[in-house]
């Protein structure tokens, strides 16, 4: 049950809910994090099955990690640029995640993997749904750092009417329910700079995926 009474939140479609500014003073601690397990999986574009190369770059930490290539999208306890095993959540990832989850109405929330993008001037990811994870009970948890982007949310088909939101620094989206299939995507990165990240936006998506 979301709490109406909290005045950083809004429903912007059924069970998809954004909390504005809500990390806090945690800002400068998750990017500290981002840059110690960059040092470890680094960031990589990866190609879609069709053999092109997405513009946003990606890695992740925790059990699994969401890989794509020409065979498709999937979740894989190893990195396959080492060959080991992702670098685990730090605690910071987890707790806040949980803690954002339980705040738009999702209680007991333990992602057990953390995709990390990163996007630069002319980054973008296409209108697409979240569907390689075997429990779509379980909601993403979505934190945007650094420069402001467009969020488009759209429905259950990939062309139908989207609702688009400006994501600034520190913004959350928790996206579950009904709506944990919509399609959404996002627009261009532009030019910009912010304080923390530079000429970047980072964007840390959590999931229950296995
Ligand atoms: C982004 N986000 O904000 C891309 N997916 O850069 C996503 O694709 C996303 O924000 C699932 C749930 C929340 C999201
Ligand atoms: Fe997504």
């Amino acid at each position: 049950m979301v709490l109406f009474t909290d005045p950083e939140l809004t429903e912007i479609a059924p069970g998809a809910v954004l909390i504005r500014n809500a990390i806090g003073d945690l800002d400068e601690q998750l990017l500290r994090e981002v840059s110690h397990l960059a040092a470890v999986a680094p960031f990589r574009r990866v190609i879609t099955p069709t053999g092109k190369a997405m513009s946003v770059e990606m890695t992740n930490c925790g059990a699994v990690g969401w890989i794509s290539d020409r065979s498709g999208y999937r979740y894989e306890e190893d990195d396959p640029i080492s060959g080991q095993s992702w670098p685990s959540m730090p605690d910071v990832f987890c707790n806040t995640a949980t803690q954002l989850a339980a705040r738009a109405g999702y209680p007991a929330y333990s992602p057990d993997t953390c995709l990390i993008n990163k996007y630069s001037v002319g980054s973008k990811m296409g209108m697409h749904q979240d569907r390689d994870e075997r429990d779509f009970r379980q909601p993403i948890v979505s934190v945007s750092l650094g420069l402001p982007i467009m969020f488009k949310f759209g429905g259950t088909s990939r062309t139908g009417p989207s609702v688009k939101v400006r994501l600034t620094h520190g913004d959350v989206i928790v996206f579950g329910g009904v709506s944990r299939l919509a399609f959404h995507g996002v627009g261009t990165l532009r030019a910009g700079s912010h304080p923390l990240t530079g000429a970047c936006r980072y964007n840390l998506t959590f999931r229950v995926a296995r």
